[in-house]
Parts: structure tokens; sequence; C-alpha cells
């Protein structure tokens, strides 16, 4: 197997505007769902908020330079919608807008291609009071969103992506309520994720409509990776109906044009799907550029006769399924190590969707990364970690995949959502008493690998 990346790989880090900027109340940005959720008492592990985070806000320059020093040739950020659009209608925010430009800007002055994610997450709290994505007005409001950095930014970003893994926004966010904004209603859940859907489609034609040149646009999925336990016929039907909600729900109408048949007849019983309206697949199947992969292990599943008493399930209609904890090697998250879940997802979509370029636009992994005596902080679970995934990629590129770029998740340390600052991510360790950036040594092995475009033995 060859060890090198094509010529012209793009090499990217990845973070999310309110796991690092904090400066929640300034410059008129006002809160969103995780604002709200954070600051309620027992959301957060150990109540932390983004109110700081990694203090990013003010640090961008500082923070700019590490990439620029880890050779990075594309950065993946999002932008806080109620930070440019306070309250989520009416015009821009100049003073919120005016962050992003100098980011871009410092990027580019350092070759740096900006990839920007119109939404991570961070749903303004007005909408979310007045409905949430669970209501269609959502959907029109981040069109109306998309277009106005459309034009703010489109004259210089050539690379957007719509929304970061919108299963997590619709089913951690409304049907297990694990994540902002905390609703448990599986019927609101899919109503959600229509909307979202919605979302991606409207946004993607507005984006075109308003950027002063050709666009580039993605969406970023969860895709699950979903794996049967055995392959008996109750395991592989389990197999596949956590494969419709967690993959095809979104790649159904964003690919195909259509929502697929089996995952509405497995959730008849939740909702007769009636608020799909004429036309809307149709928005939502908007030609993309690219697809975004993010992938950190994979799902094993069985079917269960009785699931027995437990916390509100993010699977609306698999109330028969059971997940596995497979064996081998595990994160700090307690997630497996296992890059052929990575290997599959991209030759699936290589399948499923030939032509369209593939971005993996996250992959990482959280250890327990503390300085030594000296300062230094050692990551070698993390590089080997990446070194595994990106030899699934070669692995895939070998085997006809388009594999267009990588993007590390994540660059910091940061506001790891309902788990707050106790998971680490990041290939620079941020101390959160004095916000001080130290790289690890994953970091000078990626930038080594970024250099050469290739992979070290080992
Ligand atoms: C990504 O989410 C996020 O984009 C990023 O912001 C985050 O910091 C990063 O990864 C690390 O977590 O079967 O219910 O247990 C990944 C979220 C976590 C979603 C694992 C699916 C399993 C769902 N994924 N999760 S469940």
């Amino acid at each position: 197997m060859t060890v090198n990346f094509p010529p012209g790989f793009l090499w990217g880090a990845a973070t999310a505007a309110y796991q690092i900027e904090g400066a929640a109340q300034e410059d008129g940005r006002t809160p969103s769902i995780w604002d709200t959720f954070s600051h309620t008492p027992g959301r957060v592990l150990g109540g932390d908020t983004g109110d700081t985070a990694t203090g990013h806000y003010h640090r961008r320059a500082e923070d700019v330079g590490l990439m620029a020093r880890l050779s990075l040739g594309a950065y993946r950020f999002s932008v806080s919608w109620p930070r440019v659009q306070p309250t989520g209608r009416g015009p821009v925010s100049p003073r919120g807008l005016d962050f992003y430009r100098a980011l871009v800007d410092d990027l580019l002055g350092h070759g740096i291609r900006p990839v920007l994610t119109l939404y991570h997450w961070d749903l303004p709290q007005e909408l979310e009071s007045a409905g949430g994505w669970p209501a269609r007005e959502t959907a029109h409001r981040f069109a109306d969103y998309a277009h106005l950095i459309g034009e703010a930014l489109g004259d210089r970003v050539e690379m957007w992506s719509t929304l970061n893994e919108p299963w997590c926004s619709a089913f951690l966010g409304y049907a297990s309520g694990v994540h902002a904004p905390g609703r448990t209603d599986p019927a609101d859940a899919l109503r959600a994720a229509h909307h979202l859907n919605l979302a991606h489609g409207l946004a993607a034609q507005a984006l075109r409509a308003a950027a002063s040149r050709p666009v580039g646009i993605s969406v970023a999925l969860n895709s699950a990776a979903v794996r049967a336990r055995t392959p008996s016929a109750p395991d592989l039907d389990a197999q596949r109906r956590i494969d419709a909600l967690s993959t095809r729900i979104f790649t159904g109408p964003m690919l195909h044009g259509a929502y697929p048949a089996d995952l509405l007849a497995d959730t008849a019983g939740i909702t007769d799907w009636s608020f799909v309206r004429d036309g809307d697949v149709d928005a939502i199947k908007h030609p993309l550029d690219a697809l975004g992969i993010n992938y950190y292990a994979p799902t094993v599943v069985s079917a269960a006769t009785d699931n027995g008493p437990r916390a509100a399930s993010p699977w609306p209609g698999a109330d028969g399924v059971a997940f596995h904890r497979p064996p081998g090697k595990r994160t700090a998250m307690d997630w497996s190590v296992d890059p052929t879940g990575l290997y599959d997802l991209l030759l699936r979509f290589t399948r499923e969707a030939p032509g369209l370029p593939l971005l993996v636009t996250e992959n990482g992994a959280a250890y327990d990364d503390k300085p030594d005596a000296e300062g230094a902080v050692h990551d070698p679970e993390r590089i080997a970690y990446v070194h595994a995934h990106l030899e699934a990629v070669l692995r895939a590129l070998g085997d006809g995949a388009d594999v267009r770029g990588y993007f590390l998740w994540s660059l910091l340390d940061n506001f790891e959502w309902s788990y707050g600052y106790s998971k680490r991510f990041g290939t620079v360790h941020v101390d959160y008493a004095t916000l001080a950036r130290t790289p690890k040594s994953s970091y000078r092995w990626y930038a080594e690998v970024i250099r050469t475009g290739q992979l070290p033995p080992g």
C-alpha cells in the first residue's frame, strides 16, 4: 500500500464556534440554545459553560499562528449564528461579522483555505423559543442567515458547509435531550430532522445566489458506520433501522431525492410525516460539491426483545435495538478505536454517490492529556489513533474513493458539549486557568505528515 497522499490533498483541522470562542456576551451576541442549556443546572458535566471556552475570540491571531506552524492547508470553523445575526432575525451584526472577516483574512494571509460551517449547533435562543427545529419557520430563518453570510463572505470563502451533524441536532437535541435544547419528544425530533434537511437545501440555494463568485457547498454528516453484531436476520434488521435513522434520513433526500420507504414505515407509529410538503425534497436535493464525513467510532447493534427501563432514546422507532460495546481499545470518551468504520463509510459513499468528492470533515480522539513536569504534553495514543485512521483513508483512496481532504478534530482542547471541559480532543493543549496553549506531541507529528504528505512508519 502506498504511504503517499495525493498532491493537493487538503490537510486540515476543525473547530466549532461555541466550543472555542467564549466572549458569549460581547459585541452584541445574543444567547444560543447552548448558552441556555449549559447554564441550566445538571445539563453539562461540572456545570461548565462556553462563556469563556478557550478564549479564541480574543486569541484569533495566536490561534491562526498555531495553524500556520502546523502547515495546515485548510481550517474548518463555524460561524456563531447569534453573533452575526443576533436573535436569528433581521440584519447582520457588523461587529459580529468583523470577527469572521478578520479570521478569514488572517487565514488567507497564511495560505490556509477557510472552510466555513454555517451551523454547528448554536441556534439563536429566540428561534428555539419560537419552536426551534421542529418548526418549519426555522428552516426559512436559516436560509436568510445563509444569504447574509454568503453576501458578506462569499467574495473570499470558497468552501462552505451548511450543517454539522444534523443527526445530533435533531436526535440528541429533541429526542434523547442530552444536547441543547434538551427536549425529549420523538415526533419533534423527526420534524426537526426534516426541517434541518430543508434548511440545508434552502441555504445551499441562498448561498449560491448571494455569493459574488462560485462556491463549493457541502454538509457534514456523522454517519454511524452501523454494524450488526451477528449476520442473523434480526440483527441485520436492527442495522438497517439504525442506518435509516442515522444516515439515510439525510442522504435519502439530499442525494437521492426521497425519504427511504423503510424509515417512513419504521416511524409510522410516531408520525405520518405530513410535515413534508410538496417541493421540499426537491429543494433538499440541491447538488452538492462535496460530502463531509465525521467519523469517530462504529456503532454495533443487535435485535433486542426487551430494552428494559432506560433514558429517552435518540432513536425514535427503534425500540427493539440494542447497542453494544465492542471489545478492544477505547478513547477517553469510551468510544472504540476502529478505523475500518471510516474505510467502510468512504467506500459506501463512493458507491452511493459516484462522482461526489468526499472530505473527512472530522476525525480524532479524546485522551487524558496532561502536561508533564517540564510542561510538555505527550499524546502517543492520539498519534496512534490518527495514524490508523489516515491509513484507512489511504486504503480507501487506493480502492477508488475520491477523498479530497482530512480535518483533524480538533485544533484545540475545547468545550466538549455535555462533557464540558472534561474531555480533551485538541492537538494543542489548553490550560483553562490561564488559556495558555501548548502544542502536544501529536501536533509535531501531524505537522510532519502534512509537510511530507506521507505517513511515517509505525
Ligand atoms: C462531533 O460529534 C462534533 O461535531 C464535535 O463538535 C464534537 O466535539 C466531536 O464530535 C467530539 O465529540 O449512539 O447515542 O451514543 C460527534 C458526536 C458522538 C454523535 C457519538 C454520535 C453516538 C451516539 N457523536 N454519538 S449514541
